[in-house]
């Protein structure tokens, strides 16, 4: 039984976000708006994905998405569910999702501000056999807001324009973890009472961790310097820190969750089978490392922070590696030649 005692205080995220918006005298009420019906389809999909063995909707469709991959019939749900309540409220002028092909431009209304990029379900390889998957979303407003319809520029704008963004975790429980560049802060949901409660405030990423993750069996394709940083880590030295611990689950937002917790690094560089890396930019690798960056941590595609890039196509792929700030002093020094290991 719960003894309430993890909850400080019985804030729930609606609540939060109506405060969040207040510290902006100009603000409308829209984005407040924007975020519940975001929160709203996170809840019906954790529903899905709770009750997911019992009422056929584990398993494949017949259909494959832009990247070849086939759909999950829980992937297509949840894109429905994301794509249905984001056009609902007035608010978003266009959005665009790991799942389809082209941007979709919901609406030509003046008023209709924001762009919404979302994958609706991380970690497919993960669906079907119970191990955690989620949602990401990242949320930017119009470069102009006077123009009435969405632009492609609109769409593919840098990390760093994000103006929200977040995470679901379908994990032992549902959290929703999110920003809105005022810090971190996770909510845990309480199924019982259908509420999202705050479960843990401005969360920061540990100064440094023990632990790297990475799919580690494409070590043979990566570049020396990369699989030589890697070698270091995994070396007993004077620093009882090393040998570092391996994690790694395979979907993205719950590798980046624990990274955020315990601190460390995350890398999924480019290698020859993915020669401009495997993450996609704009809706995976951006909000999360938005999220990140707000909490401490730092993270490059080897040579560029990340949210400085400008994507130049909605599917576009990145290397990545993220994490604490002493893994990612460490790895640079690597991949500027001023450290090897041997
Ligand atoms: P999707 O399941 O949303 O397509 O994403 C999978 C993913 O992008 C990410 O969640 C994983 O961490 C990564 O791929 C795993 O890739 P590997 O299977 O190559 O390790």
């Amino acid at each position: 039984m719960l003894s309430g005692k993890g909850f400080k205080r019985l804030i729930t995220i609606d609540h939060h976000i109506t405060k969040e918006e207040n510290l902006h005298p100009e603000a409308t009420g829209e984005f407040t708006s924007l975020l519940n019906d975001l929160t709203l389809a996170v809840r019906i999909i954790s529903r899905e994905v709770r009750r997911a063995g019992l009422n056929d909707i584990l398993g494949w469709t017949n259909t494959t998405n832009i990247h070849g991959e086939i759909r999950q019939k829980l992937d297509t749900y949840a894109n429905e569910i994301l794509k249905k309540a984001m056009s609902q409220g007035g608010h978003v002028c266009a959005f665009a999702t790991e799942e389809d092909d082209e941007v979709t431009i919901v609406s030509s209304d003046k008023k209709s501000k924001y762009i919404i990029l979302f994958d609706p379900l991380d970690g497919s390889s993960n669906i079907n056999v119970n191990i955690t998957i989620g949602t990401i979303f990242g949320i930017y407003k119009k470069l102009d807001i006077d123009k009435k319809v969405c632009e492609s520029s609109d769409v593919l704008q840098r990390g760093r324009n994000l103006v929200a963004a977040g995470y679901a975790l379908y994990g032992s429980s549902t959290l929703l973890v999110y920003s809105t560049g005022n810090g971190v802060n996770a909510f845990t949901y309480d199924p019982t009472i259908g509420e999202f409660l705050l479960s843990k405030s401005n969360m920061k990423i540990p100064q440094f961790g023990r632990q790297y993750s990475t799919n580690e069996g494409n070590a043979f394709f990566w570049d020396e310097k990369v699989k030589n940083f890697v070698d270091y880590l995994k070396t007993p030295n004077q620093d009882k820190r090393f040998p570092y611990d391996l994690r790694y689950i395979g979907t993205l937002i719950a590798d980046m969750h624990r990274l955020l917790n315990y601190g460390g690094i995350y890398l999924y560089p480019a290698n020859q089978k993915h020669p401009h890396g495997k993450l996609r930019l704009i809706y995976e690798v951006n909000p999360l490392v938005y999220i990140l960056e707000q909490s401490g941590g730092i993270a490059t595609d080897g040579k560029n922070r990340i949210l400085d890039i400008l994507p130049q196509q909605i599917h576009q792929r990145t290397p990545l590696f993220m994490g604490s700030p002493e893994e990612m002093a460490l790895l640079n020094k690597f991949l500027n030649n001023t450290q090897t290991h041997n």
